[in-house]
């Protein structure tokens, strides 16, 4: 039985990845520093993953940005607007992944899409029958020789043609119905070239990423994989394909016939496939990987029930036969629990995170061959004790939360009255204009609001000192928004340091820490508050600051939540209770914050959900479950308030298609989106399906710092006015401004008041 690493965190221990590219788009460092921190960096990941005991360490999964964005670059895939703009290789990839507005060079970055149901982003690959695929730089390769260089064997990690295919888009010179996977046969030369330079340089196996097998829509694939893989295999090192994220169903059957050499199923995600998988492999020569310790969670394994399944496979199979590894790729974790210095001995004792999950699979594996080493067996004892001190913990639990939790009854989930009537209760109590304008909540995170909470964090500025510089800054963003003339206010979240970290560190029941970041995409991280026990809320999280700045105007000044589901999806969740159960208790949180802004004075209350979307399940048979409790413990956290208090919620997407009636159940009064990117599509969708409630579409993109003109934001006002009623319209940007600079934010919005303006005196 061999270990296995399925891919690491490429960020660096330190975020020394970060830093680095970002110092290098700076200008702030030449190339060479950023390649020697590059090498730094692998050299780290593979020489620690190797010490942990691994077998099957990774490479060529290292990512200066992003993986997907890495084979399309590797493959020649440059849409067209970045081709022939006179700058080096890496600055087109980089242009691709972030867009690029320097050295006379001005084009928007690629789209990212969320890879699968995580809160990683990939870049799509833009194809059409005009991308010229062809090998421009073994990435794998060259990787695998610079891990050998340091005496290190490693198994290079490639993502598939049919999956990289599939994750794809048509580019902007292929019809809309152009199908990326008609390109299969143009591709599989490149990867039949890169899959022989791999076996010529001697490696042996070589880690496949297919893991759209693992989604409903692979089951149209089959004919593609027989044939595609049938080509590979005879000119490839023995490849191990890999699936993760979820369960394999009804494609097992063609997959398992695939002339591979091996196949690695998520066990994690999807336990009960297990034996299935053992019956259809068991009378061919495949070795199966065994996906036991989470990619996606920092819960240290329990080895006892490891050990178990993994020699269930051995007996089935033989120890030849099977692999004990990560259950995906362990991205999604941050690099090692060693750098939390402040976490109490109780919490980090349950904790695992990248590199201590490399240490558990390689000791899982040992105790499978039977090891006599002393150390083995002194790490499964204290395996078995410290997962029996956090069952222990868990079966502890807040009756409180538990009784309130039960007690939840349907009406909790309902408004008092239909949207008709608490919209004229509104329109009463609120006095809006028609074509109210607002924002989303934040406003610029300047360096200075970043400085003074660091230096809160060091000790630096007292919390009273801090909390007037708050004061200081939310004046300004009243100020700002008085002078504009918005109707809507916000108070810009300048104590935010993120959307769910924020509430994460105010309610009982969450650990955080501080260096645990996980890539969230290129060179952004976040840091998810681990969800240790029953939440409840110590007392309100916001009411202050939404209070302070309410009394600053008599506009309306909007409340600011992130919602139970986003909490929850971009937590470290539990595995000992469901994910309803833990969203309820959320939900009930939000609830009490709910009404208390409302006892304040606060009229208008923004509950955010932008991962309501992410969180579905891969399958379509698996949504309805999710659907129906997601919805639920939104509503619960906003139904409770009176008729005439407006209830907003944000999504930062656009694709409802698939979950449409879903949003119509949240019955939130208002819901703003993510539009400027997309077509008029998406409103006949709303139209089509009788969307009841009020809506912004974005008039404009945040994503970028062009400022769009008032007339740009006017037409597109005149347009969704063909769709959606007057009455029922809102006007925003797009999303938060987090991300921008107020000079581009101030004229952006004096445009879009402007617009709004026009269209009351003429719409
Ligand atoms: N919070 C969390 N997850 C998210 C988002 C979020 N997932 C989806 C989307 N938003 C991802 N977007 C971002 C945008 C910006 C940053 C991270 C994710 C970001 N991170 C800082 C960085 O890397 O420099 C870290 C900021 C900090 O906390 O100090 O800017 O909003 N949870
Ligand atoms: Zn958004």
């Amino acid at each position: 039985v061999f270990s296995s690493v399925l891919g690491f965190p490429r960020i660096g221990a330190n975020r020394e990845v970060k830093k680095s590219v970002e110092a290098y788009w700076g200008g702030k460092i030449p190339v060479e520093d950023l390649q020697k921190t590059v090498a730094e960096v692998k050299k780290y990941n593979w020489t620690n993953v190797q010490s942990r005991g691994v077998d099957l360490i990774p490479s060529g999964e290292f990512s200066l940005y992003d993986h997907v964005l890495d084979h399309s670059a590797a493959f020649n895939a440059i849409p067209k607007r970045y081709q022939g703009l006179g700058i080096s290789d890496l600055d087109v990839y980089f242009a691709m992944g972030r867009g690029r507005q320097t050295g006379g060079v001005d084009v928007p970055a690629c789209e990212m899409k969320k890879w699968f149901d995580s809160n990683y982003h990939y870049v799509v690959p833009e194809l059409s029958d005009e991308t010229d695929f062809k090998l421009v730089h073994n990435k794998a390769l060259v990787e695998y020789n610079e891990a050998k260089a340091l005496g290190i064997t490693t198994r290079p990690v490639v993502l598939g043609p049919i999956s990289y295919l599939v994750l794809g888009k048509p580019a902007r010179e292929a019809p809309a119905s152009f199908e990326p996977i008609t390109l299969l046969s143009k591709l599989l030369p490149v990867y039949k070239q890169l899959l022989t330079e791999l076996k010529s340089a001697g490696v042996e196996s070589v880690q496949i990423d297919e893991p759209i097998l693992v989604l409903d829509r692979a089951a149209n694939l089959e004919k593609q994989y027989a044939s595609a893989y049938a080509e590979l295999a005879p000119v490839a090192p023995k490849i191990v394909l890999t699936t993760y994220f979820n369960r394999l169903d009804a494609n097992l059957k063609f997959v398992s016939k695939l002339p591979v050499g091996g196949l690695h199923i998520d066990l994690v995600r999807a336990p009960g496939q297990l034996d299935e998988v053992i019956a259809a492999v068991k009378n061919t020569n495949l070795v199966l990987s065994l996906g036991l310790v989470s990619g996606r969670n920092i819960w240290k394994n329990d080895f006892t029930a490891s050990i178990k399944q993994a020699q269930k496979a051995v007996s089935a199979l033989g120890s030849d036969r099977v692999i004990v590894a990560t259950s995906s790729s362990v991205l999604h974790t941050p690099v090692t629990l060693a750098s939390e210095k402040k976490l109490p001995d109780q919490h980090r004792d349950w904790f695992s995170f990248a590199l201590e999950k490399a240490a558990e699979v390689a000791t899982i594996a040992a105790v499978v061959n039977g090891s006599q080493d002393a150390k083995i067996a002194a790490a499964l004892e204290e395996n078995k004790v410290s997962i029996a001190k956090r069952r222990e913990f868990e079966s502890t639990s807040d009756d409180a939360i538990r009784k309130r939790v039960a007690a939840i009854t349907p009406d909790m989930y309902n408004r008092k009255s239909p949207f008709a009537a608490r919209k004229a209760a509104q329109d009463q109590a609120l006095k809006l204009p028609k074509f109210p304008t607002t924002t989303i909540g934040s406003f610029p995170q300047t360096k200075e609001i970043r400085t003074a909470r660091a230096k809160l964090g060091k000790g630096e500025l007292t919390p009273a000192e801090y909390e007037k510089f708050i004061e200081q800054e939310i004046q300004n963003v009243v100020a700002f928004q008085e002078e504009v003339g918005l109707d809507v206010f916000v108070h810009g979240e300048p104590e935010r340091n993120d959307m769910v970290q924020y509430f994460g560190e105010q309610l009982n029941g969450f650990v955080f820490t501080q260096n645990a970041w996980v890539q969230s995409y290129g060179s952004r991280y976040v840091r998810p508050p681990i969800i240790v026990s029953d939440v409840s809320r110590p007392g309100p999280m916001t009411v202050r600051w939404s209070s302070y700045a309410q009394s600053l105007t008599k506009k309306p000044m909007k409340g600011m939540l992130t919602g139970p589901v986003t909490i929850l999806n971009w937590s470290f969740p539990r595995d000992d209770v469901s994910r309803k159960l833990q969203s309820q208790q959320l939900a009930l949180a939000l609830r009490d914050e709910v009404l208390d802004l409302e006892k304040a004075g606060i009229t208008v209350i923004q509950v955010d959900e932008p991962a309501i979307r992410e969180g579905l399940p891969l399958r379509r048979s698996d949504w309805d479950e999710y659907l129906e409790w997601a919805v639920d413990t939104f509503k619960l956290s906003t139904a409770g308030v009176a008729d005439s208090t407006q209830t907003h919620s944000h999504f930062c997407y656009s694709d409802f298609g698939d979950i449409f009636t879903s949003i119509q159940r949240l019955d939130a009064d208002v819901i703003s989106i993510e539009f400027s990117k997309s077509d008029m599509k998406l409103l006949h969708t709303f139209q089509q399906f009788g969307y009841s409630n009020q809506i912004g579409p974005g008039v404009y993109d945040i994503h970028s710092p062009r400022v769009p003109s008032e007339e740009e934001i006017r037409e597109r006002l005149k347009a969704s006015l063909k769709i959606i009623p007057d009455h029922l319209m809102f006007v925003n940007p797009d999303c938060g401004l987090k991300t921008r600079q107020w000079k581009e934010t101030k004229e952006s919005l004096v445009n879009l008041v402007a617009a709004a303006r026009w269209a009351r005196e003429n719409a």
